[in-house]
């Protein structure tokens, strides 16, 4: 069994849609980021870097002393479910360094710049006009890097489904809504992807639980509490004591 520790958020949507996609046995933990349930010292033992996901697997891979495996990081979890299961990512050594690239490119692009750009967007409590274009425009030309690649290839790795079209999903739902008529190949590699039932059961994950000062909750009664949580002094006061 593996438990998963996250919420309706994009970077735990990818794990509970792989471990859909894998037919792997879990369970979800709850964890509200607004309320600072990733800021408590039983959290924290789990992921020093008070983010979800974390996934605890009671059946631990070799060299695990035995003991249920802790893991954290979206892109590790998803290439360590992908090697446990033996699918979802190809293994011969230019397919999988493809596959690999793309996947770093939505760890340290997509994940990033699309959370600054709603941070900037919607969450910051003053508006700060330089970061907002500075994101918005860094969240476009990622978008057409995305539906140029896709306009050679049927998925984001290449001619087959896998951890990196799970890992990019999520993120491009809102995007697509709205830009959606300008990219072509991205809308209907989303509809390919959507209309898959893991990817539905998996982006379901907490959402009967999701706030309503979130983006997707309708972004009414975000305060400075939550401020203080996520970007502020809760945020940072174990660092000060
Ligand atoms: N690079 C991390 C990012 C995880 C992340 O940003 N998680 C957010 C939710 S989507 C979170 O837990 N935020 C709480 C906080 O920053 O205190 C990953 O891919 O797992």
């Amino acid at each position: 069994m593996i438990t998963l520790y996250g919420g309706p958020t994009p970077n735990a949507r990818k794990v509970s849609i792989a471990l859909e996609e894998m037919g792997l046995a879990w369970r979800l933990e709850l964890i509200d980021i607004l309320n600072g349930d990733q800021l408590t010292p039983e959290f924290l033992a789990l992921n020093p870097n008070n983010k979800a996901p974390v996934i605890v697997d009671d059946e631990p891979p070799e060299g695990a002393d035995g003991r249920p495996f802790v893991l954290w990081e979206s892109g590790a979890i998803l290439l360590y479910l992908a090697e446990k299961t033996g699918r979802f990512m190809p293994t011969a050594p230019a397919a999988r360094a493809i596959a690999m690239q793309w996947l770093m490119f939505q760890m340290s692009g997509v994940g990033p710049m699309f959370g600054q750009n709603a941070h900037f967007e919607f969450y910051a409590k003053d508006r700060h006009e330089y970061a907002a274009t500075r994101y918005a425009n860094e969240v476009d030309r990622l978008l057409r890097v995305l539906e140029s690649r896709l306009g050679e290839s049927p998925y984001i790795a290449g001619p087959d489904y896998s951890i990196v079209d799970m890992a990019t999903f999520p993120y491009l739902q809102r995007q697509l809504q709205v830009k959606g008529e300008g990219l072509p190949n991205l809308s209907r590699w989303a509809d390919a992807i959507r209309a898959r039932p893991a990817v539905q059961r998996g982006m379901q994950v907490g959402l009967s639980e999701l706030r309503k000062e979130t983006i997707e909750g309708g972004l009414t009664g975000f305060s400075d509490e939550h401020r203080s949580i996520l970007f502020g002094e809760k945020q940072f006061e174990r660092f000060r004591r």
